[in-house]
């Protein structure tokens, strides 16, 4: 009997001791990530877990900075102090982080930056994955001068969380093609913060200020678009395919896809949520010691309503929405 005790003692701390080696060879990640404000992050949420997983070799310090740039801040001083072995940051806002950035370079933890961008000199952080978020501006604002074909448009725009790359991009990108059509009035742009509530909000408000007087509405996001058009189902507005105002939406999550194949929103400029591989590669490549390029562009493309065919989007069928993974 003592024997058989003294057996499964040693067992038991053999396995302790093995477990303990296995934790230790985990490399460890510090996700700063934005929030829960949208469809779009749940989904980029879930990849990331997916993929630094235990499984994968990976030990992922998750925080939900819910749009709070100081506790977004903070999160990755805590990184810092704990020794990660890499910072992963998806700034809310462009400004305000060459003293963070600095504060993990002097501890020699690498920072790549995701999704969003930084105001920063590229010098100051290790690397970024992300969209181009001015060419899907564009690509939205190309794909309404072709549909249009030179007829007025008197335009409202509900744009994402104020400071956002995501926001600035887009809006940047609309604009570099509204200059150039004198046919188009953009009658007024106001955050809806890339929420649901508040696409709900700024449309009830730009339902009051303008009645009647606008007929293309361009929602930085899916959910903000969801929020508009509950503003205008109550207001007896109608939109999409055939309706009296045209609506555009970003992201092209599965719902907004949803809504497109219905033609309830006439065109869904993709942003691809699924980059957590991008950054794994990166990962894996410095381990190595390698080098890795300054940025790693996450491509995208759009989607318009069936019945619409377009030189900028890929017209969508049910075949496509199925096949969608987010
Ligand atoms: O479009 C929106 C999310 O930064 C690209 O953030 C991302 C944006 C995305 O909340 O839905």
């Amino acid at each position: 009997m003592k024997k058989l005790l003294a057996l499964l003692t040693a067992l038991v701390m053999v396995f302790a001791l093995c477990s303990f080696a296995v934790a230790e060879d985990l490399i460890k990640v510090g996700f700063a990530q934005v929030g829960h404000e949208s469809d779009w992050r749940n989904a980029n949420t879930e990849n990331y877990k997916s993929v630094f997983s235990a499984e994968n070799g990976y030990e992922l310090s998750f925080v939900d900075a819910d749009n709070d740039n100081a506790a977004q801040l903070e999160a990755v001083r805590s990184f810092i102090e704990q020794g990660v072995d890499y910072i992963i940051i998806a700034p809310i806002e462009t400004a305000g982080w060459n003293t963070v950035l600095k504060e993990a370079k002097d501890a020699g933890i690498p920072v790549i930056i995701v999704d969003r961008s930084v105001d920063a000199d590229p010098s100051e952080y290790t690397t970024r994955v992300g969209t181009d978020m001015v060419k899907e501006g564009e690509t939205a604002g190309n794909w309404l001068a072709e549909y249009l074909a030179g007829k007025d448009a008197n335009i409202l725009v509900i744009e994402g969380s104020v400071g956002s790359s995501a926001a600035l991009g887009r809006s940047e990108g609309f604009n570099n093609i509204a200059k150039a059509h004198s046919e188009w009035k953009i009658l007024d742009s106001q955050s809806g913060d890339f929420t649901q509530a508040g696409g709900q909000q700024v449309m009830e408000s730009f339902i009051k200020s303008y009645p009647g007087k606008f007929n293309v509405l361009v929602c930085q996001n899916d959910n903000e678009a969801y929020g508009a058009m509950d503003a205008m189902n109550a207001a007896g507005i109608t939109y999409g395919v055939g309706g009296d105002v045209t609506l555009i939406s970003y992201d092209a999550t599965k719902a907004g896809l949803g809504y497109t194949l219905e033609g309830k929103i006439n065109a869904d400029v993709e942003c691809n949520p699924i980059q957590a591989d991008f950054v794994k590669t990166v990962i894996e490549k410095l381990q190595k010691g390698e080098t890795v390029d300054a940025f790693t562009l996450v491509v995208d493309q759009a989607f318009v309503a069936p019945g619409i065919t377009s030189q900028y989007a890929t017209t969508l069928t049910q075949d496509i929405l199925t096949a969608r993974p987010y």
